[in-house]
């Protein structure tokens, strides 16, 4: 993907409306420090688009990109480090949650692990939400330019043990931009899945 244009459009809290903007939407989700900020401004080869946005304060709110006038990256809030597996609305917040559930524009979430350690209870019980709720997602593991390859082919073996088979699992370092396009290819497919969703139930009829 040629990024030509990259703009920070909003933040919200809980009392601000989304904004009005009607283009798809993909939505980072990540533990903080996971490299979340990295992975988005390496996807957008900027350097400090997402640090630019996030004065203190901001860390709890949602954060909007407009992308080429095509798509949207939202930047959620990262999660704690509790090891301690509660449900999303407790532990992250209702606002993410009310996101995720009721935003129309979001076409997926791409879900950060670190690619040193396991999944944590945490993760695994965002990809329940997600399928749950069915929010399709992929998962990207970060900074694996800190791995060597065959910790990086179990910890891939690994997710795909508990994921589902249409879930991609992808690896990416902001720092050598490795798994750019693996990720953007993933990212995409979200889009697409949206696309070819929205159109069968147009198809169906209003009134039956
Ligand atoms: N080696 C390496 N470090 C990274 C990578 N991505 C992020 N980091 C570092 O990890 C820390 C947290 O990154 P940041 O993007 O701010 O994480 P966030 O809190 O999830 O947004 C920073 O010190 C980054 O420089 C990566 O791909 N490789
Ligand atoms: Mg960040």
């Amino acid at each position: 993907m040629k990024v030509t244009t990259a703009e920070f459009l909003c933040s919200i809290d809980q009392q601000r409306e989304y904004p009005s903007i009607k283009k798809p939407e993909i939505a980072f989700a990540g533990r903080s420090n996971v490299g979340k900020s990295s992975m988005i401004n390496t996807l957008l080869g900027r350097k400090n688009l997402v640090r630019t946005s996030k004065t203190p304060g901001l860390t709890r709110k949602i954060n909007f990109f407009v992308v080429n006038n095509l798509l949207v990256f939202v930047d959620l809030p990262g999660y704690g480090f509790a090891a301690v597996p509660l449900e999303i609305r407790k532990q992250w917040g209702p606002m993410v949650e009310t996101y995720l559930k009721g935003r129309e524009e979001l076409a997926g979430v791409v879900v950060i692990v670190d690619s040193r350690r396991e999944p944590t209870d945490f993760d695994k019980t965002l990809f329940d939400f997600l399928q749950s709720n069915g929010i399709l997602f992929v998962v990207a593991l970060s900074k694996i330019d800190k791995i060597t390859n065959s910790l990086f082919v179990s910890q891939i073996r690994g997710l795909r043990s508990i994921l589902s088979p249409e879930i991609p699992a992808v690896g990416f370092s902001a720092t050598t931009g490795t798994g750019k396009n693996e990720l953007w290819k993933a990212i995409k497919y979200l889009i697409e899945c949206q696309k070819a969703t929205r159109g069968s139930l147009r198809q169906q009829p209003e009134n039956p």
